[in-house]
């Protein structure tokens, strides 16, 4: 009896476990062994999970710092999270190599080939992240080229996932918009920053996605360039014809907006602007919906 009662629960915890992985992809980078070009703080620091304790370099340039995953593994996002200290020109690669590390100084890592997987320029943020990677291997760097500071290279922790947990919904859905807008509605649902929708010069001007079904809503994310909205609602409907105020903005005056625990559900999601934050049309970047409001 004891036997078998011990065999429902770890059936149990297999399935509670299996039934949380889509909300709690693991950070392959947890405890790993890690290594860097100098360490004010140490490296390891940066893999704790302790967003409370930080690697640091020496303050100058370039810098790295490279984790080892353990074996070969799929590599799709990677999430940093710096203190004001951050870096400000960095490249993320991952390493050919995939034997385990020759010394102690990890020589055949650090003077073997690597790929770069993402080139940062000018970032100004202490928060990173960049999903859809599609990459494999065992050795992740983050080489910095620029610092945005005059101390060293300070992050808290650099996190690796398998793939995304928490995905954009709207990425790539079918939109609309008010008529003639300047730039297509679908630049605002392409992953990318450097596209954007325009709409026309005119205050009273809507965008809206498409989900393709109704789904959990919990996190807004609007980028925008500098001619932002300043009063606007977030809406969601289930028929793209009755619609329910999930956040209302008024004096905006911020490119990066983020709305998290909004806790609805719907088919539609629309960006209704009022009024402009300036004599161009609403230009936005980027407008991103989450069914969960952690990161993680
Ligand atoms: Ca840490
Ligand atoms: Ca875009």
């Amino acid at each position: 009896m004891k036997a078998y009662v011990e065999q429902r629960i770890t059936w149990l915890l297999a399935f509670l476990l299996l039934a949380s992985t889509p909300l709690f992809a693991q950070n392959l980078a947890l405890g790993k062994p890690a290594i860097a070009s100098s360490a004010v703080q140490a490296a390891s620091n940066a893999f704790d999970g302790n967003s409370g304790t930080r690697w640091e370099s020496s303050a100058s340039d370039p810098q790295y710092i490279i984790v080892d995953l353990g074996a070969v593994q799929s590599i799709d996002r990677i999430r940093l999270s710096w203190e004001t200290a951050l870096g400000k020109n960095f490249t993320l690669d991952i390493s050919a190599v995939t034997a385990a590390p020759s010394d102690a100084s990890w020589t055949n890592v650090v003077g073997g080939t690597w790929a770069t997987a993402v080139t940062v320029t000018n970032n100004a943020s202490t928060t990173n992240d960049y999903p859809n990677l599609g990459k494999t291997g065992r050795y992740v760097r983050m080489r910095g080229t620029a610092r945005g500071t005059g101390y060293g290279y300070s992050l808290f922790e650099f996190a690796i996932y398998p793939y995304d947990p928490n995905p954009n919904l709207a990425l790539g859905k079918t939109a609309t918009a008010s008529p003639s807008p300047i730039q297509a509605v679908a630049n605002a649902f392409d992953g990318s920053g450097t596209t954007r929708w325009e709409s026309a010069y005119t205050d009273a001007q809507y965008i809206t996605v498409d989900l393709g079904a109704v789904q959990t809503i919990d996190r807004i994310r609007l980028t925008w360039e500098a001619a932002l909205g300043k009063d606007f609602t977030l809406d969601i409907s289930n028929d793209g014809m009755t619609w329910t105020t999930a956040a209302t903005v008024t004096g905006n005056t911020s490119t990066s907006n983020e709305y998290p625990n909004l806790g609805k559900t719907g088919r539609y999601v629309r960006m209704n602007g009022t009024a402009r934050g300036t004599a161009y049309g609403y230009s936005l970047y980027e407008f991103e919906v989450f069914a969960a409001s952690n990161n993680a």
